[in-house]
């Protein structure tokens, strides 16, 4: 689904700020159909659950409805018209006045409906959201909803962190001409030094597709006709990770002398391939540094937040660290256009944290019954599973900084019934996405002995724990279980290995002289160990600290204040090991 640009035949008026916000009251039957009750207002974007100081609201298990007033453009007649929402978490269902326009079911792709029915140039209608945030076993992520016998929900789910909803990205109105382009994919090559741009364009309808690509400063350096060809740019600048460059595919739609529709893909000419044990971005060996992350910040929860991405890039800067992985779902989209733009790498990973009966909230044990099973995640998980993967591939295909997708967070890739789960979406990530290696972050469990999936997956990615949840406090004993855990996947496998998450819980200010769990200088010995130890395994091509910053978690004894294993605190400042790692891959990265 293309992002809403305005073009010189597209028009683009965002609905973020102020909506009127009620919680669902299961009693009344169509909430849409007048003013929401109550005095209640919310910020979009944003998750609600920490705007209000009510309890209640932030532990709802169920609908809450967003509302507000819209005039469409008066010069919008004769145009389709879209309401598009960039994120309802989980669930959203969309009123034009009284009618059900759109409903979707994934929290963290975008939805749009055709409006054009339903509204008037120059008119006001009311447009009204109800969003879900129930988790259930065919949601992703997964969860449960229990009734207590007091008829209050609850909710319970297989990740850590909180469980943040509403309309967590922007929402906006846009028009499009009735002929128009649908969608633009664009595959790139290097030829010598000239760039290949394989591109694709579908249209609504029979349409003349002229294609032109713009360099940086605007200048035509190719140009095709016809919905798919293959262009040349000759000495094509490389979008580099640290030196990004980015070009427009303008894609047209000619009416006799005329362009009905325009719209601009931004693209960057770079290629990726796993080569033996190599991560190869434009045939170079990439070694990843940065971070598993969340979308969490205090108050807005989940909410995209443009002043947090703009500090989060510059702290990523500042650490030295060239990449992250979007953990544990698709991020916004203005962070990917925002990695594209300055240069850092993206592992992108779907919603599916939490196939994983034997994991809890951080805590770790069997689990009762198996993870795969028609009556735990079978069947109808995988279809939303494939869906998802579907949707993510879809929005996110044109970003170069996109260089790998993770399909899944820890799953139980031990257990029986893991390859039937995943084989299928494994080759269904490869058929929508031919161009780009496909991992999976690998729990604990998993060894390079019992996991039942590393041999279909191209680069072996591990979340380890050694020195916390293991060995805690041991540093010694968790040196020596970490190499020999890395080795025996690299003999075994001889892939690329990436540790996706080593990190530890630490508390700003806490101190020791000794080997001391939540202290700053623990954190710092621990991250350490595993780059002695990373540095020894030559299969090793990257690292990232689990996690960015401190994040918001569920209720837990094992919990304070959220997860603290940040290198940044919730309000991004540094831990002692930030100085640390910028020391390390500032290094690394050939930086001083
Ligand atoms: C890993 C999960 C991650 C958790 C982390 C932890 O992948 O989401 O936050 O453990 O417990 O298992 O800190």
């Amino acid at each position: 689904m293309l992002k809403p640009r305005p073009t010189a035949t597209r028009e683009l008026v965002s609905l973020d700020g102020i909506w009127r916000f009620a919680v669902d009251d299961e009693a009344e039957a169509a909430p849409w159909s007048g003013p929401l009750p109550g005095t209640l207002e919310a910020a979009v974007p944003a998750s609600y659950n920490d705007l209000f100081a009510d309890q209640a609201i932030r532990d709802h298990v169920g609908r809450v409805w967003y509302q507000r007033d819209v005039r469409v453009p008066r010069g919008w007649a004769g145009e389709r018209i879209f309401v598009r929402l960039d994120a309802a978490t989980h669930a959203g269902s969309v009123y034009i006045g009284d009618a059900l326009v759109a409903e979707h079911t994934g929290g963290h792709t975008p939805f749009e409906a055709d409006i054009t029915g339903h509204v008037e140039a120059g008119e006001a209608f009311r447009l009204t959201v109800a969003v879900d945030n129930r988790l259930t076993d065919t949601t992703l992520p997964p969860g449960t909803v229990t009734v207590a016998q007091d008829g209050c929900r609850a909710q319970t789910y297989l990740h850590d962190f909180y469980n943040y909803a509403g309309l967590t990205r922007s929402v906006w109105l846009h028009s499009a001409p009735a002929l128009r382009i649908a969608d633009v994919t664009v595959v790139t090559g290097v030829d010598g030094t000239a760039g290949t741009v394989d591109y694709t364009v579908t249209t609504t309808g029979d349409a003349d597709v002229v294609v032109r690509v713009l360099d940086a400063a605007g200048a035509e350096v190719a140009t095709g006709a016809g919905p798919a060809g293959r262009l040349r740019i000759a000495d094509a600048t490389l979008w580099r990770p640290g030196a990004p460059y980015l070009y427009d595919l303008v894609a047209e739609v000619h009416d006799g002398g005329t362009v009905v529709d325009s719209y601009p893909q931004p693209f960057g000419v770079r290629t990726v391939e796993v080569r033996g044990t190599e991560f190869l971005i434009n045939g170079e060996p990439f070694y990843f540094t940065g971070f598993g992350k969340h979308e969490d910040t205090p108050v807005r929860g989940r909410g995209h937040d443009d002043a947090y991405l703009v500090h989060d890039f510059q702290l990523l800067d500042w650490a030295g660290a060239n990449s992250f992985r979007t953990s544990h779902y698709p991020y916004a989209e203005e962070v990917l256009d925002f990695a594209d733009r300055h240069g850092i790498v993206v592992i992108d990973e779907t919603a599916a944290v939490g196939l994983n009966l034997a994991v809890t909230g951080g805590l770790t044990g069997q689990g009762a019954q198996p993870t795969f099973s028609p009556e735990t995640f079978g069947e109808q998980t995988r279809a939303a599973h494939a869906a998802h993967l579907r949707e993510l591939v879809a929005r996110d295909k044109n970003h170069a900084s996109v260089v790998m997708w993770c399909l899944a967070n820890e799953p139980a890739s031990h257990e029986p019934g893991a390859r039937e789960y995943f084989e299928p979406l494994i080759s269904l990530a490869r058929e929508l996405d031919p161009t780009r290696p496909v991992t999976i972050a690998t729990v604990i469990f998993a060894t390079s002995e019992n996991d039942r999936i590393a041999d279909l997956i191209d680069v072996v990615c591990l979340n380890r724990y050694y020195g916390w949840y293991v060995a805690t406090g041991d540093l010694a004993a968790a040196e020596a279980y970490l190499e020999q855990d890395l080795r025996a996947w690299a003999g075994k496998f001889a892939k690329p290995v990436i540790m996706t998450e080593y990190g530890a819980d630490t508390l700003p200010g806490a101190h020791s002289i000794w080997d001391a769990p939540w202290t700053e200088e623990y954190q710092q010995a621990l991250l350490a160990m595993y780059h002695r130890v990373f540095d020894r395994v030559p299969e090793v091509v990257g690292e990232h600290v689990w996690n960015f910053a401190d994040f918001q978690t569920s209720n837990g004894i094992h919990r304070v204040e959220g997860n603290r294993k940040g290198v940044f605190t919730r309000d991004r400042r540094p831990k002692a090991a930030a100085r640390a790692l910028r020391e390390r891959w500032r290094r690394i990265g050939g930086r001083k």
